[in-house]
């Protein structure tokens, strides 16, 4: 309550010494939206940022996200939460799903200003971005229908996600050479002197501001994304009422044809997609492996043999795109009584995500960012997690030997 009225007082000052009219003294960083009433939102005049998560699935977008709080953070902008952008199979075009269906706005709001970008639309945009002066940023351009344009609407998702709150743009701003990184260098200098906020109070941009994999400072800004009380007792309620009582491991098993094409680039690619988080950044513990990105049966029951030894797990959850393995599993499981459970289908990724966290012990796929996010999740709690294939035989050797 305390922090309310300081936070309350401090946009009261600020909106007072730059002469912006407030109808109501309302903090929204302070609230979920799920709370969010009819009433206005005092205006950021340090800006605000917006943009389309527009590159890949889940695990994909919520890298991006951490990348775009800490950048938002960095050049002390509200970041405006963009819905994920959801593919349904045998649907054209996708879902936007509103950021607080899955998240707590009041968690990331713990870090840092946010709103959601219905609030941003339904309060603040008319008075902020309005129709005929909006521009779309993008590094360099891209090509599309429009000449030195941004296309920011050009193909799907681009298009779909900035109609689903009508947005049109009216003109492009390339920004390059600017960049993202504001733990290093001259990027928060260069963005305020290129940009200043009221010059330009919004910035939209055409993809992420943000880099990926997550870079690794902005790894542990994952602790502010906490799952609402919706979704985390979802998966609670799900553990509880088809698992039996006592330790389970969960396991990542990434292996859609998507997935088998990705591996194929593993020679060439040696940190593949989001492999630093194993191997580091640097790939200072080695090199991706086709095992750790597609691990052969055996692999796979020999670490799920040994995760269950080490937890005294009385089950094994599975979670996967394609392939759960269940008859493999449920059979070599057998005579240790230990049992072997999936959701039904079609399964929901997000309570796949939920219950892969809460789990006992975690094997997940170093290589797909499904997992990362299993992993940074567990890493906030204290959890403990592995990877199939990692450390390799080899791996550890080198480790050993250093
Ligand atoms: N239900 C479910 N879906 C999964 C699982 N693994 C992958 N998927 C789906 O495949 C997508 C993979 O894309 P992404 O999240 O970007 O992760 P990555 O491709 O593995 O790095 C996910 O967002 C899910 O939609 C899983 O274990 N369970
Ligand atoms: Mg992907």
């Amino acid at each position: 309550m305390k922090r309310r009225t300081l936070t309350t007082k401090i946009f009261i000052w600020l909106a007072v010494s730059n002469c912006v009219i407030l109808q109501d003294h309302i903090e929204n960083a302070d609230k979920d939206s799920d709370s969010a009433k009819s009433e206005d939102i005092a205006i950021d005049v340090n800006g605000y940022i917006l943009y389309c998560p527009c590159m890949g699935r889940f695990g994909n977008q919520a890298d991006h996200f951490l990348g775009a709080l800490g950048f938002a953070k960095g050049l002390n902008r509200t970041l405006v939460l963009p819905p994920w952008i959801q593919y349904v199979p045998g649907r054209r075009f996708p879902d936007v799903t509103s950021f607080s269906y899955y998240f707590k706005v009041s968690s990331v709001s713990e870090f840092h200003r946010v709103v959601t970008m219905e609030d941003f639309f339904d309060k603040l945009a008319d008075k902020l971005w309005p129709v005929g002066g909006r521009t779309a940023f993008c590094y360099t351009t891209r090509n599309g229908p429009e000449e030195n344009s941004c296309n920011a609407k050009d193909g799907s998702p681009f298009g779909p996600f900035w109609s689903a709150f009508d947005v049109n743009f009216d003109s492009s701003e390339s920004y390059g050479p600017l960049n993202y990184d504001i733990h290093h260098g001259t990027a928060i200098a260069d963005w305020t002197e290129s940009y200043p906020p009221h010059k330009w109070p919004v910035i939209a941009f055409t993809g992420a501001p943000a880099s990926f994999p997550v870079q690794t400072d902005n790894v542990g800004l994952h602790k502010y994304l906490e799952w609402n009380d919706v979704f985390a007792s979802r998966g609670v309620s799900w553990v509880k009422a088809n698992l039996p009582l006592g330790p389970y491991v969960g396991i990542h098993l990434r292996n859609g044809v998507d997935w088998i094409k990705a591996c194929e680039h593993v020679g060439s690619s040696p940190n593949l997609f989001s492999a630093a988080q194993c191997l580091g950044y640097r790939n200072e513990m080695g090199k991706a492996t086709k095992e750790m990105c597609f691990p052969t049966p055996d692999l796979i029951l020999k670490q799920v043999r040994r995760a269950v030894k080490q937890v005294k797990a009385v089950a094994v959850y599975v979670a996967s795109d394609n392939e759960h393995m269940m008859d493999f599993l449920g059979k070599k499981f057998k005579k240790s009584g230990v049992k072997i459970f999936k959701q039904q289908d079609p399964a929901d990724p997000h309570l796949d995500l939920v219950i892969l966290g809460k789990s006992n012990h975690f094997v997940g796929n170093c290589i797909s960012s499904f997992s990362a996010f299993v992993k940074r999740e567990r890493d906030v709690d204290g959890l403990p997690s592995s990877f199939w294939g990692f450390p390799s035989p080899k791996q550890a050797a080198a480790h050993t030997e250093l």
